[in-house]
């Protein structure tokens, strides 16, 4: 827990296609009529994932991206410290689809309130330390699989087979190895998906009492 006012960090994990950027999404909207529009940010942790351009397609295509080595958490964990002390930062821009950093970036100000969501968040204790609360979406896996393929067919430029093939080999085993035991540091564990209202209605009002 962090004890600083000005910049309230909230963490939202949970399995790939839970929920977690629906929910830091509408969170986000809801809060901004009441906080301000420029007092909230998301951050999404798949921006941080490795620079890969120097690795060919073909290598890239066989990264395990749902292992905690496949992402800059050191890089996040920088630009958190930096947010809070006041300081803008720069977003890496990620493409699914080249599966490497982009050369642009997105600049983020300082906010009374960031919202960060990623698969494996929850996995780092140094990441923990900045959040003064953090959710865990708890959605059924089949749910998760289901809006997966349709997501990354449709979104992120994937084959039906490429999504069932990498399931196997990686989304799901490392569900079970990283992300599910790391709901045991959730503050708060959220059933259903990003859609549960009452969910959303509690953490809009605990992220405004943190934030007033
Ligand atoms: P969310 N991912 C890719 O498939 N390719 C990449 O280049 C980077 C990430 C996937 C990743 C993970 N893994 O399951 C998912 N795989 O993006 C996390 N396989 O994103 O939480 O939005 O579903
Ligand atoms: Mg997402």
């Amino acid at each position: 827990m962090v004890n600083e006012q000005q910049c309230v960090i909230i963490g939202i994990a949970g399995a790939s296609a839970s929920g977690k950027s629906l929910i830091a999404r509408t969170i986000c909207d809801d809060l901004r009529q009441d906080l301000g529009t420029d007092q909230i940010a998301m951050i999404t942790e798949d921006c941080y994932y490795k620079d890969q351009s120097h690795l060919s397609m073909e290598e890239r295509v066989k990264t395990n991206y749902d292992h905690p080595n496949a992402l800059d958490h050191e890089l996040l964990c920088q630009h958190l410290a930096a947010l809070r002390n006041g300081e803008s930062v720069q977003v890496p821009n990620y493409s699914y689809v080249e599966h490497t950093r982009m050369q642009e970036s997105t600049q983020v100000t300082p906010k009374k309130v960031i919202i960060l969501e990623g698969i494996l968040l929850l996995t780092d204790p140094n990441l923990r330390q900045h959040m003064h609360a953090s959710i865990f979406m708890d959605t059924p896996l089949d749910i998760c699989l289901l809006r997966r393929v349709r997501r990354d067919v449709e979104e992120r430029g994937r084959t039906m087979d490429s999504v069932l093939e990498q399931y196997q080999r990686t989304v799901r085993p490392m569900f079970m190895q990283f992300i599910e035991p790391s709901k045991q540091h959730a503050d708060i564990i959220v059933p259903r998906g990003g859609k549960n209202r009452i969910a959303i209605d509690f953490l809009k009002a605990k992220i405004r009492q943190l934030a007033s």
